[in-house]
């Protein structure tokens, strides 16, 4: 008996399993009318600054809400809960990824009437978060400016599954002689056309380019689905 195809088997099944809670989740999001963003980078490179910041501005001009998975402490969720917005924290133990079931659990005591802008931290990690759809209507994918322009190129598939890039820490970009241009040339070698954003969450440079990219989409899918 060869043990690899039964490992290859189970995998596929968890995938399919996920996918389908998945597919539920993003049709009660619609349902709902919730415009659903999840985050994936590297560990460190910034996602819950940009998320931080992301939710203090927002919440003037909308209804956002936070989850974020972490292997084992609520150290993002207290910080992100400083922007009074509704927050989450999922510990996912030793799993190195969210997944739908995991996102379900973690929304029952809330009701989605009262959420236009969902966000979903996951674990940090440039390879598992990739094959598992979590419902979202966009995956962002952050690179900061310090962990070098080639990181698209050697984890093509989390830049290839997501839909915008936001390259983070640009108050940074000098000191480390970031190198804009290849990081695009990068980025959109695995993903043509994809859109950039470059932020700063400690300045705030960029960040109303991110949040207008939001609000346009929450628009268009409330839009949707009051027809
Ligand atoms: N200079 C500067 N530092 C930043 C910026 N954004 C994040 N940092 C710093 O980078 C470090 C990691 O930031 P986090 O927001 O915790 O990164 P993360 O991606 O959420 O990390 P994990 O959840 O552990 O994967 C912290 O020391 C932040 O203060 C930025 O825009 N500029
Ligand atoms: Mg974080």
């Amino acid at each position: 008996m060869n043990p690899q195809p039964r490992l290859v088997e189970v995998r596929e099944k968890v995938l399919k399993k996920n996918d389908l809670l998945a597919r539920a989740l993003r049709e009660r999001f619609r349902e709902a009318g919730v415009y659903v963003v999840s985050i994936v980078s590297s560990p460190g490179s910034g996602k819950t600054a940009f998320l931080e910041k992301t939710l203090t501005l927002l919440r003037e001009r909308c209804r956002v809400a936070a989850l974020v998975g972490d292997l084992a402490t609520e150290n993002d969720a207290a910080r992100l809960a400083r922007s009074q917005a509704p927050v989450k924290q999922i510990a996912t133990g030793t799993i190195c990824h969210l997944d739908a079931e995991m996102v379900e659990r973690a929304l029952d005591e809330w009701n989605l009437n009262e959420i236009d802008i969902l966000f979903i931290e996951n674990v940090g990690n440039l390879v598992c978060p990739s094959s598992y759809d979590l419902g979202e209507n966009v995956r962002l994918v952050l690179l900061s400016v310090t962990e070098g322009e080639d990181k698209p190129l050697k984890y093509p598939t989390i830049f290839n599954t997501a839909d915008i890039a936001v390259i983070s820490k640009m108050d940074l970009a000098a000191a480390v002689e970031f190198d804009a241009a290849a990081a695009h040339q990068n980025i959109h070698a695995v993903r043509p056309g994809m859109p950039i954003f470059s932020v700063s969450a400690k300045t705030g440079a960029g960040m109303e380019a991110c949040l207008q990219f939001f609000e346009s989409n929450l628009s268009k899918l409330q839009n949707q689905t009051r027809v």
